[in-house]
């Protein structure tokens, strides 16, 4: 049995969802938040090692007015209704904006959440697992749901799409503190792995403002910053520094 604010939320899910472009012939009309996807550059993250809980609603607001074109909730550690009360409240943030709602694992929290999707690592759960959990079994189902998986090297690239991921993370390229212990891999199979993989690519560990030039230079088109996003003075403006350079790559600007 739903508690009233999950439907709520799940409501606020299918609301942020519909779009009359798609109508069809049974009245009910799910965009494809895939679309959504398709077209993201920048990945933001809510990550609660680097931000307090309190502020969410707030980041997650400066997030969104900077660009950011998907947001994840990440909480290592937490307790799973924790995860699905912080979630929650990102959810409302985001409803109506369009921004696809991630929640690192926990994929059987996305219903309740009225989260878009489910993002896993190598250790967690395979992808049709993942998307079962979240109550959609099969990739194409609408209400669609989106289940990216972390790679780190160019092999786990091409089995997460084998595997039906709708996007992979590809990383770290640099060292990171948010990802403790994981080797870097450089930016040299960059261009590669762009080469042998379709779905979306976002670069992701250690990527900054700083160091975007190298990053698409090396054939990167979309990145997930997390600490730099959410260390930074002025969040929302460096969103926007990034994502203008990012479209600009993209010959988008
Ligand atoms: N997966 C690979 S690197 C990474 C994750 C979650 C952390 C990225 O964080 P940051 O702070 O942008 O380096
Ligand atoms: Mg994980």
């Amino acid at each position: 049995m739903k508690r009233p604010r999950e439907l709520g939320r799940a409501r606020a899910s299918a609301e942020r969802s519909y779009c009359p472009l798609f109508a069809g012939v049974s009245g009910v009309i799910f965009p494809h938040m895939s679309d959504r996807l398709s077209h993201a550059l920048l990945y933001g993250i809510f990550d609660t090692g680097y931000a307090n809980p309190a502020d969410a609603a707030l980041i997650v607001e400066r997030m969104v007015a900077g660009g950011v074109d998907l947001v994840q909730v990440r909480a290592k550690g937490w307790e799973e209704e924790d995860v699905d009360g912080l979630a929650g409240s990102v959810a409302e943030v985001l409803s109506g904006t369009g921004v696809p709602l991630i929640l690192n694992d926990f994929p059987q929290l996305v219903p309740s959440v009225g989260a878009d999707g489910a993002h896993v690592g190598q250790a967690d759960h395979a992808v049709a697992d993942a998307r079962w959990r979240a109550g959609r079994a099969l990739a194409g189902e609408v209400p669609p749901v989106l289940i990216g998986k972390s790679t780190h090297a160019l092999a786990q690239a091409e089995a997460a799409e084998a595997e039906g991921a709708d996007y992979i993370g590809f990383g770290p390229l640099y060292p990171t503190p948010t990802k403790a212990g994981r080797p870097a891999i450089g930016l040299e199979e960059i261009a590669e792995v762009h080469r042998r993989v379709s779905v979306p690519i976002f670069c992701i560990g250690g990527v900054k403002r700083e160091n975007l030039e190298a990053v698409l230079g090396a054939g990167a088109r979309r990145v997930v910053i997390v600490s730099g996003i959410l260390l930074a003075s002025d969040l929302e403006g460096y969103c926007r520094d990034v994502k203008s350079e990012l479209r600009r790559n993209a010959g988008l600007a």
